[in-house]
């Protein structure tokens, strides 16, 4: 059976597992601003548990197209507690941050993953998590943030996304950290074009063969809202489709806000995936 191994806690990825959102700043593009307390934060993502999430991620920088990086000061002053908090009542912590400084205090609060969106490029990123035994969440982004949705641009979206992945197991390994502690995630609307997007769900098998469970983000992403004319807090059932397709396709680990809609798309597809043929 493969397990994710996430500091004390082992996931097991025979089913699909949901991973919840908790943005603790003023403005993330779906959330922003409605969690700017701890306590609200805490309240939330407790709501999130209840419905069943495996994992909860919690941030405290929003990474949305055009995003102003925030100080590492900041950033921990709105996470640390959280993950404190829920760490505490033994949830599955995952910080979402790409900064060295934000994972290894958020590390010594509980978390048992680190989610970065630049895949431990940043110098000492790598150390941070090295000598922990932390899970690592390894994302594609093509530029920064603040101008990736400008002109992003690809040869082979799905060869360069899953060449980039790769390296960075590589550069994981050479680290020493076991590759039972690592998750990849091809970056959903992290300097790809609708069609990239398209083409990285339609192909997400191919990055699934690299041997690291995958990750998917979509909830909410303006993909969804471009193909289905909805906006940003109608897009539930355009999300859970997605995150169907992306579990279809390989998928182990979902990251999505609306956790309840989620399970119960799940729960459907575990049936179908443990009916015995001979029943
Ligand atoms: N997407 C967002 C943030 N972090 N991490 C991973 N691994 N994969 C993703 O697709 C991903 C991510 C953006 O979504 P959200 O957190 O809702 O918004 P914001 O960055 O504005 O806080």
């Amino acid at each position: 059976m493969s397990l994710l191994h996430a500091g004390p806690h082992r996931l097991s990825l025979e089913r699909p597992l949901v991973m919840g959102i908790v943005n603790v700043t003023p403005d993330s593009f779906s959330d922003g601003g409605r969690l700017t307390d701890a306590d609200a934060a805490i309240d939330h993502a407790l709501k999130l548990v209840a419905q069943g999430a495996d994992i909860l991620d919690v941030g405290g920088e929003s990474t949305r197209p055009g995003a102003h990086p925030v100080d590492a000061a900041v950033e921990a002053a709105r996470v640390l507690p959280v993950i404190e908090a829920l760490a505490g009542r033994g949830v599955v912590v995952s910080v979402d941050t790409r900064k060295p400084a934000v994972m290894r205090q958020a590390i010594e609060a509980g978390a048992a993953m680190v989610n970065d969106v630049t895949a431990l490029t940043a110098p000492g990123a790598m150390a941070a998590v090295q000598d922990s035994s932390v899970a690592v969440c390894l994302m594609h982004m093509q530029g920064e943030p603040q101008t990736m949705q400008q002109a992003p641009h690809y040869e082979d979206v799905v060869g360069e996304v899953g060449l980039f992945l790769a390296d960075r197991i590589a550069a994981c390994a050479a680290a020493g950290i076991a590759r039972n502690r690592l998750v990849i995630d091809p970056g959903f609307g992290f300097g790809k074009t609708l069609a990239h997007n398209l083409l990285l769900l339609r192909h997400l098998d191919q990055l699934a063969a690299l041997g690291v469970p995958v990750l998917a983000g979509l909830s909410r992403k303006s993909m969804l809202g471009t193909l289905t004319g909805r906006a940003v807090d109608a897009r539930e059932y355009a999300g859970v489709a997605a995150h169907l397709i992306a579990v279809a396709r390989g998928a182990k680990i979902v990251r999505v806000h609306d956790v309840a809609a989620m399970r119960d798309a799940l729960a459907i597809w575990n049936a179908v995936e443990e009916i015995s043929d001979g029943t």
